[in-house]
């Protein structure tokens, strides 16, 4: 086996790309997730010479440039990519001067890193400002959450009580809400800036419409955090059009966030 493959947490950023596949939340080329490496991560199991040079369509921020990533490619199926991570996934540095990605493994037959690299990379710098072990950035096509977006008013803070209301674990589980982007075009660096601009303050944003970015120290902690949206819009989709008896109300969000010492998002409970 390749020894990139014997990194711990490559074996669990491609079991978790497969299981985010087996959920249906990854149809044909949809998603894209990426990882940084610790140094000795990149020490032990990185090649060392660089197959390629990729332009990268923005300068990355100082604090990525000289950081590996594992990330996923443009066009590739999540259905594949455990099966076939040399093809799927690239293994690249960021040039010293944020305008490269330097490519150490993978992409093979003349690869790129996904469409949404803007976000990726903005995502990671946006993070890491206000936590330096965030290591994950993850975009996937949950699809309760989607459904949601086209079924509710498009707010920030009525969707996070809405989603917090639904199961006592949801407000432990982001205490902060969830950001929320309307409906923009994606691959671009304008949805790419304004999910960066939402993760300053949020580990998690939905894109209306379209699917969500998760972030995080490791790649459970981001899935999980994107699972447990998910869920909590998959009660809501379920109690569509029924009358709701009992519910989740102020006082109650208040007490487990004191019993679990977090401190919800400003201004949202009364
Ligand atoms: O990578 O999900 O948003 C495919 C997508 C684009
Ligand atoms: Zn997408």
């Amino acid at each position: 086996m390749e020894k990139i493959l014997e990194c711990l947490s490559i074996e669990k950023y491609l079991s978790i790309i497969d299981n985010m596949y087996r959920l249906g939340w990854d149809e044909r080329n949809g998603g894209n997730v990426s990882m940084l490496l610790l140094k000795e991560e990149v020490e032990a199991y990185v090649p060392k010479a660089v197959i390629r040079e990729i332009p990268l369509p923005i300068v990355a921020d100082p604090l990525l440039r000289g950081k590996t990533l594992a990330i996923t490619r443009t066009g590739g199926y999540f259905r594949n990519t455990k099966a076939h991570p040399e093809h799927n996934i690239g293994i690249i540095e960021i040039s010293p001067d944020g305008t490269k990605a330097l490519l150490h493994w993978g992409f093979e037959d003349d690869g790129c890193f996904t469409s949404e690299v803007y976000a990726h990379l903005l995502c990671h710098a946006a993070r890491l400002k206000v936590n330096p072990n965030n290591r994950i950035v993850m975009h996937t096509h949950p699809t309760n959450l989607l459904a949601l977006t086209h079924l509710v008013k498009l707010d920030e803070k009525e969707l996070t009580l809405a989603l917090w209301r639904t199961m006592t674990e949801s407000i432990v589980v982001f205490p902060e809400g969830v950001g929320l982007l309307p409906w923009m075009l994606c691959g671009t660096n304008e949805i790419g800036q304004a999910t960066a601009e939402k993760m300053a303050d949020h580990r998690v944003v939905v894109w209306s419409l379209h699917g969500v970015y998760g972030s995080g120290d490791t790649i459970d902690e981001a899935f999980g955090l994107i699972e447990t949206v998910e869920k909590a819009a998959e009660i809501m989709i379920k109690e569509l059009g029924h009358e709701i008896i009992n519910d989740i109300d102020d006082e109650g969000l208040k007490a487990i966030a004191a019993h679990f010492k977090l401190t919800p998002h400003p201004g949202y409970l009364k």
